[in-house]
C-alpha cells in the first residue's frame, strides 16, 4: 500500500497550503523581508533531514548516527564562508570566518550574541526600532531591552540618515558593550568601517545584523562587513532567497563563544533539514545569476522609488540604496494601515510601517514599507515597477472604492500569470 499524501491524510492543510500557494502566485509580494525560495531549497526544506537530532557540532556530536549530517552541515558552512569571503572587506579569507548555521532564526541568532558577548544589565546599542532597527536590538518590549541596558540611537531628523556623530555621541558616554549596526526599515547603505571606528573607540564588540540586505553583501551589492565587525548575524531567507533559518559569522578569536551560546547556551538539536537548504541556498547564491539577481532588487527599488516621488509620494530620504523603501504617506491623506489593507485587496501586498519621527502610533503609523526582493525574483523589472507605481497611487487615491480595488487585482494577476514564481506550484 503505498502511503497516503498530504491531500488524502489532511485535506484542510492540504486547501489551505493550495490556497497560499494561489495568493503567492496572484499577488505582487512587497513586503522587504520575503522572497520566494527556489523549489531546489524547499525540497531539502521537505526531506527525511527533519527526522534527525544532532545535538552539538560536526565530528562532536551527542547522538550517534550522524554520518550524513555533518557532512551537511559542513557543506552548508563550508559554501558560505567561501561565498562570503569573496565580497568580505580586503585582506579576509575565508580561513578567517568562522560560521554557525545552527541558529533557528535571527532572533535567536542575535540572542547567541548577547549570550557570548555580555552579561545582564550590561549597555548595549543599537538603532531605535522607530527609526528602523530591530525588536532584538534592544527594544524595550524584547528580551534584549529588558535583560540589557538599551541605548538606542536614532536618525537625523533632517534626512533621516544614521547619525554617525551620535553614534558616537552616545558609545562615549554609556561604553556599550556590543553595538549594533543593522536594520529592517533602512533604505541607505550601512558604513560598517565607521561602526567600527566607534566600537574600538569604546572597546565594544561589533555586531552586524545583515538579516535584510545578506543577498546583496554575499554579492558585494552593499559593502559587507564580514573582516570589520567582530560577529554578523543573518537570517536566511530575505534577499538571501534560503529557507527560513538563521546564520551567525564571526572572527576566529570569538568562534567558540559563538558556537557555546547557540549550542547549548540557548538551544537543541539543530533544525538539519533547514541546514540542508541553507547550503543549497549558498549554492544557487555563487551562481553569477544570484549576482544579477541582487543587482536588480536594488534597481527595482530605485525605479519604485523615483516614480512614486514622482506621483507625490514622500519617499524617506529622498530615496534607497537597497532593497526596500519608506513610504511616507502623509502628503496623501491616509495613514499605512488602510493604505496597506486597500493594497492587500488589490493583491498587492506591503505592510505599514512607521516613519522616522512618526507623529501617528506604531499600531497605526504613517507609512508603508515596500520591497523589491520577491517581484524581483520573478524576473520582473522596470516596466513593471512603474506600472506598480501607478497601481499603489491609484490605490492610495481610491482605498474605500472596492469596484477599482477588485478591477486592479485582476490586472496584478494577469501580470502575475507572466512572471512564474520560483518554488511554488502552478
Ligand atoms: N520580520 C522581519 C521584517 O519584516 O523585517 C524582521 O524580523
Amino acid at each position: 500500500m503505498p502511503e497516503k499524501d498530504l491531500a488524502q491524510v489532511d485535506a484542510e492543510i492540504a486547501k489551505l497550503i493550495e490556497e497560499e500557494n494561489r495568493r503567492e502566485h496572484e499577488s505582487m509580494r512587497l513586503i522587504a523581508s520575503e522572497n520566494y525560495a527556489s523549489r531546489a531549497v524547499m525540497e531539502a526544506t521537505g526531506s527525511c533531514l527533519t527526522n534527525k537530532y544532532s545535538e552539538g557540532y560536526a565530528r562532536k556530536r551527542y547522538y550517534e548516527g550522524q554520518a550524513v549530517i555533518d557532512q551537511v552541515e559542513e557543506l552548508a558552512i563550508s559554501r558560505l564562508r567561501k561565498l562570503f569571503a569573496k565580497t568580505a572587506s580586503a585582506g579576509t579569507t575565508e580561513d578567517d570566518i568562522h560560521v554557525n548555521v545552527q541558529p533557528y532564526s535571527g532572533s535567536p541568532a542575535n540572542l547567541a550574541v548577547y549570550l557570548a558577548f555580555c552579561q545582564p544589565g550590561d549597555v548595549v546599542m543599537g538603532l531605535g526600532l522607530p527609526a528602523g532597527g530591530h525588536l532584538t536590538h534592544g527594544h524595550t518590549v524584547s528580551i534584549t531591552g529588558k535583560y540589557f541596558k538599551s541605548v538606542p540611537y536614532g536618525v537625523r531628523r533632517e534626512d533621516h540618515r544614521i547619525d554617525m556623530d551620535e553614534v558616537r555621541k552616545l558609545a562615549k558616554e554609556h561604553k556599550p558593550k556590543v553595538i549594533w549596526a543593522g536594520t529592517t526599515a533602512y533604505p541607505r547603505t550601512l558604513d560598517f568601517p565607521a561602526f567600527r571606528e566607534i566600537a574600538d573607540e569604546v572597546g565594544a564588540i561589533l555586531a552586524a545584523d545583515i538579516a535584510h540586505i545578506a543577498g546583496l553583501v554575499a554579492t558585494g551589492v552593499h559593502p559587507s562587513p564580514i573582516g570589520i565587525a567582530d560577529v554578523v548575524t543573518s537570517t536566511t531567507h530575505k534577499t538571501f532567497r534560503g529557507p527560513r533559518g538563521g546564520m551567525i559569522f564571526c572572527k576566529k578569536a570569538h568562534a567558540s563563544a559563538i558556537d557555546r551560546a547557540v549550542f547549548p547556551g540557548l538551544q537543541g538539536g539543530p533544525h538539519n533539514h533547514t541546514t540542508a537548504a541553507i547550503a543549497v541556498a549558498a549554492l544557487e547564491a555563487s551562481q553569477p545569476a544570484f549576482v544579477d539577481y541582487a543587482k536588480a532588487v536594488v534597481e527595482n527599488a530605485k525605479v519604485l522609488a523615483q516614480a512614486l516621488v514622482e506621483r507625490g509620494f514622500g519617499v524617506t530620504t529622498g530615496g534607497t540604496d537597497n532593497h526596500l523603501m519608506l513610504v511616507d504617506l502623509t502628503s496623501k491623506n491616509i495613514a499605512g494601515k488602510p493604505a496597506a489593507q486597500a493594497l492587500d485587496r488589490a493583491g498587492i501586498v506591503a505592510n505599514y510601517n512607521a516613519v522616522p519621527f512618526d507623529p501617528r502610533k506604531p499600531f497605526d503609523p504613517s507609512g508603508l514599507r515596500i520591497g523589491t526582493p520577491s517581484v524581483t525574483s520573478r524576473g520582473m523589472g522596470k516596466a513593471e515597477m512603474l506600472k506598480l507605481a501607478d497601481w499603489i497611487d491609484r490605490v492610495v487615491a481610491n482605498a474605500t472604492d472596492e469596484a477599482l480595488l477588485a478591477k486592479i487585482a485582476g490586472e496584478v494577476k494577469e501580470l502575475c500569470d507572466k512572471f512564474p514564481a520560483p518554488g511554488l506550484r502552478m
